[in-house]
């Protein structure tokens, strides 16, 4: 730093810091993730332009999810699409928006890496302007397309989510440790403003959403009935409807956050592969954990690219305590 100059850590140069301290690295994850950096700028210039421009709301269509399409759903993944169609070393795109991973024509099979999103994540808060986010994963182009998608959490390159809240936030790990960087809209770049993020091993924030008591399975219901019972104060409920603002909490303050089957969902809501495998990651780097009450979020083998799974995500002490909700509940008959 040329003395009397104010230092700051770009995510570009944060990366071109990271791929200097590792020799073997080409600089190819750099050029990946320096695009998540770009398409959270451009997603966030049009949620901040959202309720001006009529871009909330729904299409009229429903994806392959059975959840209704609103405009800005289809805007992420547009943006996303795009983006990647010009890094030649990104062979195929997942999206929670498309039927079918996308191999992108131009790139070939020859790409080195996957990438699987959920462009817009909680877009239901979409229709009152609520916050929102982005989830991402990188992984290796090894074999088939379908080979290297339907791989174990643990096997991710990196992982993280952009936050379009009060400020554009982009939180990542590429398994050295969680570094937050916060999108400063006067030079247009995003900013460190945390690095190795760590979550409390304990914490006193719960976030499910508990309209679903009554049909959730019982060893979640025992769960909640656990931390409702400590004393008055010892837990607060903070439910925000979007995955990532909820853990984005957590990941500050500790806590948990789950989503577990119920029985109109028997098989949980949210999706393995761009939405709990990516978090999972985020969560363990800092300290926490990811679970589905019975096995470790990270360690399960993908069946299909829109798999659902239960989850729990949050501080090592109350995934601990979801765990053996689960497990005892097997034991017990
Ligand atoms: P959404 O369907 O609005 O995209 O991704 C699924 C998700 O939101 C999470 O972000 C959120 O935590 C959860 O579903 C909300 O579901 P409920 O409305 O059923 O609580």
């Amino acid at each position: 730093m040329v003395e009397g100059r104010e230092s700051r850590m770009t995510l570009d140069r944060f990366l071109v810091k990271r791929q200097r301290a590792h020799s073997e690295a080409g600089g190819e994850l750099t050029r990946v993730m320096g695009q998540f950096g770009v398409v959270g700028k451009i997603i966030s210039s049009h949620m901040r332009r959202a309720a001006l421009e009529a871009l909330t709301g729904l299409t009229g269509s429903v994806n392959v999810q059975h959840e209704l399409v609103r405009k800005l759903d289809e805007v992420g993944n547009a943006i996303f699409v795009e983006a990647f169609e010009y890094v030649d070393i990104v062979g195929a795109i997942v999206s929670e928006e498309m039927a079918e991973p996308l191999v992108i024509a131009s790139n070939g099979t020859s790409g080195k890496y996957v990438i699987l999103v959920d462009p817009i994540d909680g877009s239901s808060n979409l229709d009152v302007d609520c916050v929102v986010g982005s989830i991402f994963s990188i992984r290796s182009l090894k074999g088939s397309v379908e080979e290297s998608i339907l791989q174990k959490g643990e096997s991710q390159i990196a992982a993280g989510y952009l936050m379009y809240g009060t400020s554009t936030l982009l939180v990542y790990s590429a398994g050295d440790g969680v570094h937050s960087f916060v999108l400063d809209e006067g030079i247009g770049e995003f900013v460190l403003n945390h690095d190795n993020v760590r979550m409390p091993d304990q914490g006193n924030t719960m976030a499910s959403n508990f309209g679903n008591y009554g049909i959730w399975e019982e060893p979640a219901r025992r769960f909640a009935d656990t931390l409702r019972k400590q004393g008055k104060g010892r837990y607060s409920l903070r439910y925000s409807g979007a995955l990532v603002a909820d853990l984005h909490q957590i990941l500050h303050k500790g806590g948990i956050y789950f989503y577990p089957e119920d029985e109109g969902r028997p098989k949980g809501k949210l999706r393995l592969l761009y939405e709990c495998a990516p978090l999972a990651m985020i969560a363990e780097q800092a300290g926490g954990g990811a679970t589905t009450g019975r096995k470790k979020v990270s360690d399960i083998q993908p069946e299909s690219v829109h798999q659902r799974v239960p989850f729990a995500i949050g501080s090592r002490y109350e995934i601990e305590k979801y765990e053996e909700a689960h497990l005892g509940a097997e034991v017990n008959g």
